[in-house]
């Protein structure tokens, strides 16, 4: 998964970077687009990986990439570099600032902010989606496609973004090439000084976010970075000093995965331990082809054993011996956590 750090110069971009990535990238203003790797920490995985050590264990893992503002672009933030950048993204996080950053005159205005960003991805969505229409009626394209781009126009015409479609019209595989904006899922991150980082989003931004079909969460990037390079005994301690329980990280991926509607299933065994990463509801025999396009083709039947009952019983051969086994077909919508194990025959 791809996710994108775009907004505003100045805003923490680069130290929200920092902090999720473990990387030490200087802040400041501007820099190169930057990439950085994340794995996901998972419980799930260490005790499997602990129950059949095997020769390699493969977590899920997030690229993110570092996208730098324009200063004093008023658009948003969205300089041509980032423009370019987001577009192959699958997701996009802004990060809002509610800091007093000394070199900006600005005061922190995250709702001007979050405002300006998507009018900015509504103008440059319409010129996109309107060339399309055009396009369309002079080579007589289908009454169906045309009238989708007429109904993603419309939207746009009233600020909505294309997100808010609803999942079958969406139908985000068929818009991948288009380079639209406002159909990339949004994650809105406000970053936020120390001395408020345990309070909740207010009221007003949460119900904007929640409009946009967006998610939110609130961090505290500088101190939160500085938190998370410490050993792990020491950042529970801090992080309680701030009135936080859980990482900015584990905060993060368990918003990122909630608003993807993304969840894990595992392969095990001596050769590797490894999550995927796949949206809830994905089919047994598709989920398979994530693993090779051998085992979609070839696809006879899923073992699946939820992870809860292989750690009630320690071990597959307990599992089988208990009649807790299951065995699926096809069309099976895999549950986050299940541990599969595919048959094929090609
Ligand atoms: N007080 C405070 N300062 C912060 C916080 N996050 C970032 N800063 C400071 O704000 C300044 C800008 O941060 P960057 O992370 O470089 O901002 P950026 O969004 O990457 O900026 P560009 O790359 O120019 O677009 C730096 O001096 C940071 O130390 C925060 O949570 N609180
Ligand atoms: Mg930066």
């Amino acid at each position: 998964m791809r996710i994108g750090l775009v907004g505003f110069a100045g805003s923490g971009k680069t130290t929200v970077f920092n902090l999720l990535t473990g990387l030490k990238v200087p802040v400041g203003f501007g820099g190169e687009v930057r990439m950085g790797t994340v794995r996901v920490p998972d419980q799930r995985i260490d005790r499997l990986s602990r129950v059949f050590s095997p020769r390699k264990t493969t977590y899920a893992e997030i690229v993110f990439s570092d996208v730098p503002g324009e200063r004093g672009a008023e658009k948003g933030g969205l300089s041509r570099k980032a423009l370019q950048q987001i577009r192959d993204q699958d997701a996009l996080c802004l990060v809002l600032r509610d800091f007093d950053n000394p070199s900006l005159e600005r005061a922190p205005n995250p709702l001007a902010d979050l405002d300006a960003f998507h009018t900015e991805c509504v103008l440059a969505d319409l010129e996109i989606v309107e060339r399309k229409l055009d396009r369309g009626r002079k080579e007589g394209a289908s009454a169906r496609e045309l009238e989708r781009f007429e109904r993603m126009k419309a939207l746009l015409d009233d600020g909505i973004p294309i997100r808010s479609l609803p999942a079958a019209e969406l139908d985000r595989a068929t818009l991948k090439g288009f380079g639209l904006l406002t159909d990339r899922p949004l994650l809105v991150a406000l970053n936020r000084n120390e001395d408020r980082a345990s309070l909740p989003m207010p009221e007003v931004l949460a119900r904007r976010i929640a409009e946009l079909g967006a998610a939110g969460l609130v961090l505290s990037a500088s101190v939160e970075a500085e938190i998370a390079a410490l050993g792990p005994a020491d950042q529970a301690a801090f992080l309680a000093d701030l009135g936080l329980t859980e990482s900015a990280l584990a905060r993060f991926i368990r918003t990122a995965y909630g608003l993807l509607d993304l969840i894990s299933f595992f392969t095990v065994g001596e050769d590797e331990v490894r999550a995927w990463t796949i949206t809830r509801g994905t089919r047994a025999q598709q989920a398979a082809g994530k693993i090779h396009s051998d085992l979609e083709r070839g696809f006879i039947r899923a073992e699946v054993i939820p992870y809860e009952v292989f750690n009630q019983y320690g071990s597959e051969q307990a599992v089988k011996d208990a009649g807790r086994l299951r065995v699926e077909g096809k069309d099976y919508g895999l549950a986050d956590g299940d541990i599969m194990h595919v048959r094929f025959n090609v």
